[in-house]
């Protein structure tokens, strides 16, 4: 399996998040990808590369070209305008309506976001461009007939909308992919993707982004939005709209699901998708599922991962893995690679 890394993610490192009246350390921190890419060389699975350039056309296919300006451009304006420069902290947020978009690019930060935790720092937009190439490097390569492919995406990318940050993301990495597979000619077949989400959020981005779409199904299990972020998506009733209504699943999990819980969730999500049976599948591979993450309330153990990883194996299809959450640092590395490699086994 091919593994696509790049340095630049250390760009983005805020110093600090909000949370109920405090400032904790930044959960979604560089030593995640670290991390990660330690336990994956380690699991020797396969070469590891930098991304490609593939510029921002693949990006301009999916977010708006105002958004993009943004993220391009904010820090600085922030700076000039005499505002901290540890980054660009948005206060006050764009609501039901107000549809005003101020013409200061560093008054446009509480348009653009949808919560607090995505700080833009002087080097953020160069991380997330990273990030989001690092996704498209991944699935030229399954386009070009790889099985597989891995990329190490940091920051995040599923919660951000078309033209919203969210989540600790920015730009929609899996998203852009997808897309981008959509559009990548198979003969004589219909380009479709599922889109599986199996971090422990909700994705908000990936299914606004393909909500009225059927050549992408997005398909998530997550915690109930009732009782974690992002509250406001989620619920099993979004089905898509108009000619893509039918092609968006959400299945809402409660607390504490274990193993087997979880992976009879999975099998239900799995057998959604062998119906739809799309050409390619893109995964949006969280692990903030595991029991020991302080974010998550799910009960995963390290067990769960390998039998996870062989039931998106047996979809039969090639597979783009791109990295989501897991902010339980000590074990992200060995979860994340015991999915890849219960993939590559093939047997639950
Ligand atoms: C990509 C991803 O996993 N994004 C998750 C975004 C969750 N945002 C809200 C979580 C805030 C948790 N704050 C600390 C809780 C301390 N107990
Ligand atoms: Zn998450």
């Amino acid at each position: 399996m091919r593994v696509i890394y790049s340095d630049k993610h250390h760009l983005h490192d805020p110093p600090l998040e909000y949370w109920e009246g405090e400032m904790l350390p930044f959960y979604e921190s560089p030593r995640r990808a670290e991390m990660i890419l330690r336990a994956v060389r380690a699991a020797e699975l396969g070469p590891i590369d930098a991304p490609s350039d593939f510029g921002l056309d693949p990006i301009l296919a999916v977010h708006d070209a105002d958004y993009v300006h943004f993220l391009q451009h904010v820090y600085p304006a922030w700076v000039a305008g005499g505002r901290n420069p540890k980054g660009v902290h948005p206060d006050t947020f764009a609501m039901r309506g107000m549809v005003r978009r101020p013409r200061d690019l560093a008054l446009q930060a509480g348009y653009y976001s949808h919560d607090v935790t995505t700080v833009i720092t002087a080097g953020t937009w160069q991380a997330a461009y990273d990030a989001a190439q690092s996704a498209l490097t991944a699935a030229h390569w399954v386009a070009k007939g790889e099985p597989a492919a891995f990329a190490v995406c940091r920051p995040p990318g599923h919660h951000a909308h078309s033209d919203l940050s969210a989540g600790y993301c920015f730009l929609n990495n899996a998203a852009i992919a997808a897309h981008w597979l959509t559009e990548h000619a198979v003969a004589g077949r219909a380009n479709t993707v599922a889109l599986l989400d199996i971090d422990f959020h909700h994705g908000n981005g990936s299914q606004q982004i393909f909500y009225t779409r059927r050549d992408v199904f997005y398909v998530s299990l997550h915690a109930d939005p009732e009782r974690h972020y992002p509250y406001f998506l989620g619920g099993a009733e979004e089905r898509g709209s108009g000619e893509g209504y039918g092609y968006n699943l959400n299945v809402p999990l409660p607390a504490g699901v274990t193993d087997d819980a979880y992976l009879a969730a999975l099998d239900q999500a799995c057998i959604a998708i062998e119906r739809y049976d799309p050409v390619w599948v893109v995964v949006s591979l969280g692990v903030d599922t595991f029991v020991g993450d302080p974010i998550g309330d799910f009960a995963l153990t390290r067990r769960a991962y390998p039998r996870i990883g062989a039931r998106i194996a047996q979809l039969n299809r090639p597979t783009v893995f791109i990295m989501e959450g897991g902010y339980a640092i000590d074990c992200l590395g060995e979860n994340v690679a015991c999915v890849l490699t219960g993939f590559l086994a093939r047997t639950i």
